[in-house]
């Protein structure tokens, strides 16, 4: 890898060992990361990069798009065909992007939109003040319930007809239990609202089969293809047929320019994969892992929101634990595993501190890794949350992570291999 890098570009090419020692010996476990297949990267990096190009096959605004438009054609075939869909657009840079281009295809400035809060679970492309779609549109949210911490349905439709949205989006970056499509789906089509799902973080376990599909109930179904899906840094969007012209129309030109043609060969190859038996097979480990970390977790006296999880994340409240969401992501952030600090339900905490983290398991079960090596992780976790600041303690807990990941190299036999020479490979 980087051979013509390190010829002429050895500063970056180090940079890109290091971030790679750094994954090899680390645990990671950043809810929306997993590890690009190989020929991911390869197809990321092709001559395809070269290409502009705007339009859809057979009416492109650039000339030379003819074997574009067989790989744009061929990839919509097979993402459609792998998540049952009636049409599918893959022009979208990225989940945020695919976002942008259904609100362009089916919003005018100041309509109103019933979404999940950011702080229960919402993205920020769902109208987070801090996000510039909170400027153009109008939203509103819904909550989860205090009690269940599950998606409050009668509060949503109570909300939706009051506030009478265009939209209404399900869809979420830390919520680990299903939710129910056909209910919303119900709700939406009462105040006669479009309904969007992101998908983003579950598009993995969905192609597998692994967890319910949004498919057969929402307008519109919007994900980025990296986290549980594994591939390209890219996004994709599907609809329902009668909203094929819309949807063309809202991404280009409504809200993209030219499309990255190495992602959509990315894409196109994920696509294929998703559907093989050894996705399959990764998929359903993904959530049997999390099942296992969330339950080895409340044995050790950590509450898990919503008391568990039906997909890849949990999201932990340490504050019985006498810890900050900062502190435990730091703590462990130095004995190798890799967290992120995330609000819990009615957080009292700022969002720079918080009172939990966010654990995904897509990324370490890629590498292999199943219940026995999660419940070391578990117990790992218990002994840096017990002494967060203890130098000894935090040195005993790297030298147990480290032992446990050299066991499960980043691109196993199945992921393909990566052969490093430089210096940092060990
Ligand atoms: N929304 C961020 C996350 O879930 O981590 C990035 O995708």
């Amino acid at each position: 890898m980087l051979k013509e890098t390190r010829k002429t570009d050895p500063e970056v090419a180090a940079l890109v060992d290091e971030e790679l020692d750094r994954q090899e010996h680390n645990i990671e476990m950043i809810a929306s990361e997993s590890t690009a297949p190989l020929p991911v990267m390869e197809l990321s990096g092709s001559v395809f990069t070269n290409k502009t190009l705007e339009g859809y096959p057979g009416a492109r605004f650039q000339a030379g798009s003819h074997v574009a438009d067989k790989l744009e054609n061929l990839a919509c075939e097979r993402a459609k065909a792998l998540f049952g869909a009636d049409c599918a657009n893959i022009q979208s840079y990225s989940g945020s992007t695919a976002n942008y281009s259904i609100y362009a295809s089916i919003l005018e400035p100041g309509d109103k939109i019933l979404s999940m809060r950011l702080d229960q679970g919402g993205h920020l492309t769902h109208g987070s003040p801090a996000n510039w779609v909170s400027k153009i549109y109008n939203f509103e949210f819904y909550s989860i319930d205090k009690e269940t911490e599950l998606i409050d349905y009668d509060g949503m439709e109570a909300k939706a007809k009051e506030f009478q949205p265009k939209l209404i989006i399900a869809g979420a970056s830390s919520y680990s239990r299903l939710i129910d499509y056909e209910r919303i789906s119900k709700i939406a089509k009462e105040v006669g609202a479009y309904f969007m799902v992101d998908m983003a973080h579950i598009a993995g376990l969905v192609a597998a089969g692994v967890i319910p599909s949004p498919i057969p109930y929402a307008d519109f179904v919007s994900s980025s293809t990296t986290k549980t899906f594994c591939g390209a840094r890219s996004g994709m969007v599907f609809c329902k047929k009668e909203h094929e012209k819309l949807l063309k129309k809202g991404t280009f030109p409504g809200a993209l320019g030219s499309m990255h043609l190495n992602t959509m060969a990315a894409k196109c190859w994920s696509f294929k994969y998703a559907a093989s038996d050894e996705f399959k097979a990764i998929m359903k480990q993904v959530v049997a892992n999390a099942k296992c970390l969330a339950q080895e977790l409340t044995n050790y006296g950590f509450r898990i929101v919503s008391g568990g999880t039906d997909n890849h994340l949990l999201v932990a409240d340490l504050r019985n634990k006498k810890i900050t969401g900062k502190t435990f992501q730091n703590a462990l952030d130095a004995v190798g595993i890799t967290v992120n600090k995330n609000m819990v339900p009615f957080d009292p905490e700022k969002p720079g501190v918080t009172s939990g983290v966010r654990i995904g398991l897509t990324a370490v079960t890629q590498r292999g890794l199943k219940e026995p090596e999660i419940k070391e992780i578990a117990a790992i976790m218990n002994q840096v949350a017990n002494a967060p600041e203890d130098e000894a303690n935090l040195a005993a807990c790297k030298a147990k992570a480290e032992a446990l990941i050299a066991k499960f190299p980043l691109y196993p036999a199945g992921l393909s291999v990566i052969k490093q020479t430089s210096k940092f490979h060990r």
